[in-house]
């Protein structure tokens, strides 16, 4: 048995700096022996228990006066440190089992949907998490970072040579189809957003109308579309329109937010296409996504690096505040293409970027709450 091994084992002071007198190995001598005649006093499973021995050696190795050094270099102390190990990897060993069973039979009820039945789990499942079965798209949410390493590697024409964001304004569908459409080159359109309403229109206040309390456009957007707290406590909507005036409007001492989500509800959809159209320059043929995403947000903050999976490429107008983007080719690139981009959007400009294909991220900056809205397109 190991722990009787370390027992038996003459303890011995290797280290030269170590007192090696008779005093101090007859000391340690008698020490490992009483802990031998201690033995048949102590109960079995405390006795196999190498971590209790280890402590009360070292207690006595202390009483006796030894420093650390001396003690770390006594043998019969390594021995039992090693049995400890060996001792924790039994546990070890033992839960990995239990944890491995558990998750068999788990699969096996999914599979089999018996003897427990698979709504059931996933009830418990939704429970354990405290989400909404109903509510939720997927069970198991795919992690950014899981994304972003399994997806395909860009293709670095994309970014190649570009050495800033071009400025353009009053460019035609053609042009802009030949140019930056699908060429992944990002670009700003600085009379993107002009004729719009919603300049005027857009505020806090107008989406929380939308969205009131009980609308079926509220209950949609919870239900099938994307909400993104970004750094705030906000867990969907409804928090973000239940949020206190003075800090909705940034007021003294207010604490920052930003958020996005997806606007999915055909009623909403219809009222805020009363403020704006879809942009001038885009292709004719190209078509855009029913889905509009919208961010809002105080100064200060703005949306982490990161690389979408949409598959196509999307245009974003500046409403209301000021933001600037940071583009970032991604890592695969950056031998061929500029590392940094960075362009500042004031309202009533669109940008247009290949968010698959550029890392970005956001930052909210002047004192305006900045509002925006895109959308894809293909
Ligand atoms: O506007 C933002 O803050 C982030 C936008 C974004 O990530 C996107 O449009 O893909
Ligand atoms: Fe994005």
């Amino acid at each position: 048995m190991k722990g009787s091994t370390a027992r038996e084992t003459k303890p011995v002071v290797n280290n030269n700096n170590v007192d090696s007198s008779n005093t101090f190995s007859d000391n340690v001598n008698s020490m490992a022996n009483q802990e031998h005649n201690d033995r048949g006093c102590r109960k079995a499973a405390e006795e196999e228990d190498p971590i209790i021995l280890f402590k009360r050696l070292y207690q006595k190795a202390e009483a006796l006066g030894l420093t650390d050094l001396q003690i770390s270099e006594l043998e019969s102390l390594k021995n039992i440190q090693q049995s400890k190990f060996i001792f924790l990897k039994k546990y070890f060993n033992i839960a990995l089992t239990v944890f491995v069973a558990a998750v068999a039979i788990v699969c096996a009820c999914f599979i089999l949907d018996a003897p427990v039945k698979r709504k059931v789990m996933l009830s418990a499942w939704f429970e354990l998490f405290d989400t909404d079965m109903e509510k939720e798209q997927c069970v198991v949410d795919t992690h950014e970072l899981m994304m972003d390493s399994f997806r395909p590697p860009v293709d670095c024409s994309v970014c190649q040579g570009i050495e800033q964001v071009d400025h353009v304004k009053d460019i035609t569908p053609k042009e802009f189809e030949q140019r930056y459409a699908y060429s992944g080159r990002p670009v700003v359109i600085v009379d993107g957003a002009k004729n719009w309403t919603a300049t005027e229109i857009f505020s806090w206040e107008f989406f929380r109308s939308i969205y009131s309390e009980d609308s079926p456009a509220l209950e949609n957007q919870e239900q099938h579309c994307q909400f993104f707290p970004y750094k705030t406590e906000f867990r969907n909507l409804r928090e973000v329109f239940n949020m206190s005036e003075e800090r909705a409007h940034m007021k003294a001492g207010a604490t920052p937010w930003y958020i996005g989500w997806s606007n999915c509800d055909a009623s909403a959809a219809n009222i805020l296409r009363n403020h704006y159209t879809r942009p001038y320059f885009l292709p004719h043929a190209a078509e855009s996504s029913k889905t509009d995403w919208i961010f809002m947000g105080s100064p200060g903050y703005g949306a982490h690096l990161h690389i979408d999976h949409v598959g196509n490429p999307s245009w974003q107008a500046q409403v209301t505040g000021t933001k600037r983007w940071t583009l970032e080719p991604p890592p695969e690139c950056y031998d061929v293409c500029s590392q940094h981009l960075e362009v500042i959007l004031h309202p009533g400009e669109i940008i247009v970027v290949d968010t698959n294909s550029w890392f970005h991220s956001t930052l909210n900056v002047g004192d305006d709450i900045s509002i925006c809205i895109g959308s894809e397109y293909d």
